[in-house]
């Protein structure tokens, strides 16, 4: 049996070619979604916010009305504290530590949130 052989450059394109394709993918962009192909109905979905470094990451977050968002709040103790400059924010998330927390966000608005144990750590929902 012969062993099918691809030809060095073809191989060497096919990897430039992979490493470009998952440079391009944006590390907040963990929807499946592409509004574009449908645009009359609004892809809700489930985002994922970290807490690397007391840091919330991604800093600022699009989702679709609707979504939910799973803050993931491991290493040290954090809460979510939601601004109540906009209408429609979800419930605060009180100190917790290594647990997941979901929030929907069912109001369109840009909804900035921050840790009151970490000053500076900050962080905002765009709803669309
Ligand atoms: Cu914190």
């Amino acid at each position: 049996m012969q062993t099918l052989r691809l030809p060095p450059l073809l191989l060497a394109l096919f990897c430039v070619a992979l490493a470009a394709c998952s440079k391009s993918e944006s590390p907040t962009a963990n929807s499946t979604s592409d509004p574009a192909s449908n645009p009359t109905t609004p892809v809700v979905t489930t985002f994922d916010v970290y807490t690397p470094g007391n840091t919330f990451s991604p800093f600022s977050l699009r989702v679709t009305r609707g979504s939910t968002v799973r803050f993931n709040i491991f290493g040290e103790n954090h809460n979510v504290i939601f601004g109540r400059s906009t209408s429609g924010a979800p419930t605060d998330i009180n100190v917790v530590k290594d647990v997941v927390v979901s929030r929907q966000f069912s109001t369109t608005g840009s909804f900035s949130y921050s840790c009151t144990v970490h000053p500076g750590m900050t962080g905002e929902i765009v709803v669309m």
